[in-house]
């Protein structure tokens, strides 16, 4: 399913005058307009292959129909989403959930859709049909070299995908840990997943980076391998230089204070990429910005910050992925919620005083320095990050146009109610 063209312009014209008169409004107040909406429209969020179905939990699974049956349709839902928001000019596969049958169709349909191959996602998590080696008791961790072995050469078998789908990094995100004390020997599972992880990295490509992605719990419920950012640092830097740490905001114990894990990955340019999602209690993998957006907004604070300091390019040089899961909402309304919180988060971190911020801090002036901050987090600044939408081609409101078109209602007359199985 498309949206014509002439439909996507009828709205954005509906829309054009109050749209103006709102962005007039604040762009009186902003010192550099331009400079922030050429960033917004820079500003790239990667979509997982995963997040285009309804997730479920353990407990039961609710699909709303016209669910992608097929890579194709994987694609095709994204493209969809990137036409309305023009935000979302990525992809992120999971393997095998999403092996390209044939990689150079694959690539030319994406491109089509003006999207890109962001980070490939290895699954050493589940055991497929005919595999000769379990994951129960872990991949890379394992007492067993074979199970290891095993792992390594699914990761080096993704990389291969990558390569041909014109990606450029590899996450690992191992489920490897323990459940009962006295189950394993903490530093022989450190030693063998990093010497396993080692194998990966021989492997990678010149330019690739490896995203080591840490969980503090689930599936493993006593002890996590790679369990923080601490421990995913360890091995990053034991890896070498294009090894990374990716944070997923939903893979903190309570009350974590993610914004300076991230200052302080940065710092050490440690920091590979996000995850972005929102949770009250664990691994949630709820909207974006729907629980915590004061915390959204602090670790963006941090982003703009560190980023700056190093001279770095906010669009390009750290992966921007969602990582989520839907059980009661829409998956394509709950992506394009997503990625309309990121944008409008990322717009308010840099509508950030810096200049006064410093002087503030120099001075432990706390009370001006929470002025600040949150001046720039009380900015409405919507009709921003739709000036920018519009200047790209998109929708000045996307959900709007979502439901006006009645893309689920056709999504289901093209696809059927069938439920399709997300892999997890
Ligand atoms: C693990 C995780 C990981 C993915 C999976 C789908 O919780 O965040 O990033 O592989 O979700
Ligand atoms: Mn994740």
């Amino acid at each position: 399913m498309q949206i014509e063209k002439y439909k996507l312009d009828e709205h954005n014209h509906s829309q054009l005058k109050d749209h103006q008169r709102k962005f007039d409004f604040i762009s009186a107040d902003i010192k550099d307009t331009e400079g922030i909406l050429k960033k917004l429209i820079d500003f790239q969020v990667a979509i997982p292959s995963w997040a285009l179905g309804t997730g479920g939990t353990r407990f039961g699974r609710f699909s709303g129909g016209g669910e992608p049956g097929n890579l194709e349709e994987k694609i095709e839902d994204i493209g969809l989403i990137h036409s309305l928001n023009k935000s979302s000019g990525a992809i992120s596969l999971h393997i095998p959930w999403d092996i390209p049958k044939n990689a150079s169709h694959i690539k030319a349909l994406a491109a089509q859709h003006q999207l890109k191959f962001d980070a490939m996602n290895s699954n050493t998590f589940q055991d497929q049909p005919g595999q000769p080696w379990s994951y129960k008791f872990g991949s890379m961790q394992h007492v067993d070299k074979a199970v290891r072995k095993q792992a390594v050469d699914h990761n080096i078998e993704v990389i291969k995908y990558g390569i041909e789908l014109g990606s450029g990094s590899l996450t690992v995100w191992l489920s490897d840990g323990s459940c009962f004390p006295g189950q394993m020997n903490f530093r022989k599972a450190f030693q063998n997943t990093l010497e396993s992880l080692q194998a990966v990295y021989a492997a990678l490509p010149e330019q690739w980076k490896m995203f080591v992605e840490y969980k503090a719990f689930e599936p493993n419920f006593y002890s996590t391998t790679v369990g923080d950012w601490g421990q995913s640092l360890l091995y990053t830097s034991k890896l070498g230089s294009k090894a990374y740490t990716l944070v997923d905001l939903g893979h903190h114990l309570p009350n974590a204070n993610i914004e300076q894990i991230v200052a302080l990955l940065l710092m050490e340019g440690k920091l590979g990429g996000f995850h972005f999602n929102d949770s009250k209690y664990g691994d949630d993998d709820l909207t974006v910005g729907s629980i915590k957006p004061y915390q959204l907004f602090l670790i963006f604070n941090e982003l703009v910050e560190g980023m700056d300091a190093k001279g770095m390019n906010h669009a390009n040089d750290l992966g921007w992925m969602i990582d989520a899961s839907h059980n009661v909402k829409d998956p394509l309304e709950d992506l394009l919620q997503s990625v309309e919180a990121i944008m409008i988060t990322y717009a308010q971190a840099l509508l950030v005083d810096r200049k006064k911020l410093v002087e503030a801090q120099l001075v432990n002036d706390t009370v001006t320095s929470q002025e600040i901050l949150q001046q720039a987090f009380r900015t409405d600044v919507r009709p921003l990050v739709a000036e920018a939408r519009l200047r790209s081609g998109g929708a000045l409101q996307p959900l709007a146009l979502f439901r006006s078109e009645k893309v689920r209602e056709n999504l289901i007359k093209e696809r059927g109610k069938k439920t399709v199985a997300t892999g997890l």
